[in-house]
């Protein structure tokens, strides 16, 4: 029986790949580095640093930066991401999000959020939906990003159940090859080649498609 429904963030529950994008071009364009929103699509679910190493290398200069001036580089990145998460509000919450977090919670399903993102409280917060989460994950706590199960095994932990009982949700090829890795039922948000690549158990191309009549359906083929 599904018990619990684990959540990524950025680009499931809201867009903030685009904040991502502004504050990254302007920090690689800072050190003379191109940066186009192809590549920004290749810093999906990928944590700040491993993020940061991946631009340096795009731009030829991985070996000219100390560890204490990348740590720099990426706060400087952060300041000015931060600066623009202010303008968050729940008119930014992509559509059926709401209406999904209300019909688990009537169904008295645990929800955890599984994100990369160390501004992920914030983000709840501006969006004014914490009080839906029994867990966030604190990424700091485990010790491999995705697409490593790690942070998806530690929600289905810290909410008590057992990862086969778990729904994840995510929208990046690295985030659901980490729910399968962790043994849960992975609904991806994409693409459809993109996702049933990634190894995505189910396929929506919209966030209005997670209706949980819908995904208890599709999910309870493997979970029961
Ligand atoms: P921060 P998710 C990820 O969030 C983003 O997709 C990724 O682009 C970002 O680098 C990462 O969070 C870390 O974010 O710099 O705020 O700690 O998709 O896992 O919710
Ligand atoms: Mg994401």
């Amino acid at each position: 029986m599904v018990k619990a429904v684990i959540f990524d963030l950025d680009g499931v529950i809201t867009d903030t790949a685009e904040l991502h994008y502004q504050a990254w071009k302007n920090l690689a364009n800072s050190i003379s580095i191109d940066f186009d929103r192809e590549f920004n699509e290749e810093l999906k679910g990928i944590s700040r640093m491993d993020s940061l190493n991946k631009i340096l290398s795009h731009g030829g200069v991985e070996d000219q930066y100390t560890e204490q001036e990348k740590v720099g580089l990426a706060t400087k990145k952060n300041e000015e991401y931060k600066t623009l998460l202010v303008h968050l509000n729940p008119e930014n919450i992509y559509p059926g999000i709401k209406e999904l977090l209300d019909s688990l919670k009537e169904s008295k399903l645990k929800i955890g959020l599984a994100s990369a993102s160390k501004n992920g409280p914030a983000i709840l917060e501006y969006l004014q939906i914490t009080d839906y989460f029994d867990t966030i994950v604190n990424p700091d706590s485990v010790a491999n990003g995705k697409p490593a199960p790690d942070i998806f095994l530690k929600a289905a932990e810290q909410l008590g159940v057992s990862p086969q009982e778990c729904i994840g949700i995510e929208d990046s090829e690295a985030g659901i090859e980490a729910i399968k890795k962790a043994d849960m039922f992975a609904v991806g948000v994409g693409t459809t080649e993109v996702m049933k690549k990634a190894g995505a158990d189910l396929v929506l191309t919209n966030t209005k498609e997670l209706v949980w009549s819908q995904l208890k359906e599709a999910a309870s083929v493997k979970i029961g």
